[in-house]
């Protein structure tokens, strides 16, 4: 099962529902912003009781309201040695995957986020360019882990690895951030152990592929969660993206018509073709399906 917001083919009209062996059926919320403010327990007999089959919907992005995505970094052996290599300060990366304070960084508003289908964006003024395949936990107001998505952390490999101050900018840019369709219960899976692999398409031929596992990651998803909320509030809940154990060689980059797909055992499979630049972002609007909470 799948938590997904979905926009009625007829008449538009935003939704939320489950998802179970493709067919959509409608919960009684407004967002799913609503499910995050719900302790786990709640959220779980909610799901339990859906309603109507949703004949038509296309699936939307899965998070909005006031929810944030933000991101781990550094927590894989691979990106530590990635980092080192694309970097002119090496140092800083093998000081923070040893440390017990965690690299987090904030990733995107949930308005500008892109689904499955939408492209993702490599900036107009980078030259190096990768996607970073991520497990992201979906954590509620209260700090629980809800359920658990596919995160492509789009990222400049030349902009970080110029300055690491710089990282702000390499990071968060129009079409930065793309999520899986649905959101899977954390009841329904174990995270701690998921096949995890991406594939890069060049004209219909793979040029970047691996794999790996989330049992390779150096942090509990605990740690993490906890030095997310240690000292700010999230109403609406948060997306925390695990971190990337996967980074080609420095002679990779993603090149516009590139197709990025990333796929999680249990979790889902998430598809983006590449474009270049901000223009292609202009319909994304804030505030549409932000609600005012009580
Ligand atoms: O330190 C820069 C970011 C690292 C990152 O995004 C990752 O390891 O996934
Ligand atoms: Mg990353």
């Amino acid at each position: 099962m799948h938590i997904v917001r979905y926009r009625r083919g007829q008449d538009g009209t935003p939704g939320v529902g489950v998802r179970d062996d493709g067919v959509v059926r409608e919960l009684p919320v407004p967002s799913v912003a609503a499910l995050l403010r719900e302790r786990v327990a709640d959220l779980r007999a909610l799901l339990g009781a859906p309603g109507d089959v949703v004949e038509d919907a296309r699936l939307l992005a899965p998070v909005d309201g006031a929810t944030e995505v933000w991101a781990a970094g550094v927590t894989y052996l691979r990106s530590r040695e990635a980092r080192m290599e694309e970097s002119s300060e090496a140092d800083i990366y093998g000081r923070v995957y040893e440390a017990a304070r965690p690299e987090l960084f904030f990733k995107s508003a949930a308005w500008r986020v892109v689904v499955d289908g939408e492209p993702v964006a490599i900036r107009a003024d980078s030259g190096l360019d990768v996607p970073e395949p991520e497990l992201a936990l979906v954590v509620n107001r209260f700090g629980e882990i809800a359920g658990y998505l596919v995160c492509n952390d789009m990222s400049s490999r030349a902009i970080e690895g110029e300055n690491p101050l710089y990282l702000p900018q390499a990071k968060v840019y129009a079409g930065a951030c793309a999520l899986s369709a649905g959101i899977r219960p954390v009841w329904e899976v174990n995270g701690a152990d998921l096949a995890v692999a991406v594939r890069v398409t060049r004209d219909g031929v793979a040029v970047w592929s691996g794999t790996t596992s989330t049992a390779r990651l150096k942090r509990p998803f605990a740690e993490l969660v906890d030095y997310l909320f240690r000292a700010d509030h999230f109403p609406d809940g948060a997306v925390l993206s695990t971190g990337t154990g996967l980074a080609p060689a420095m002679d990779f980059t993603l090149q516009p018509a590139d197709v990025v797909t990333i796929a999680i055992d249990g979790i889902g499979e998430l598809t983006n073709p590449v474009v270049v630049g901000k223009e292609h972002f202009e319909h994304q609007r804030p505030g549409i399906e932000v609600e005012s909470r009580p």
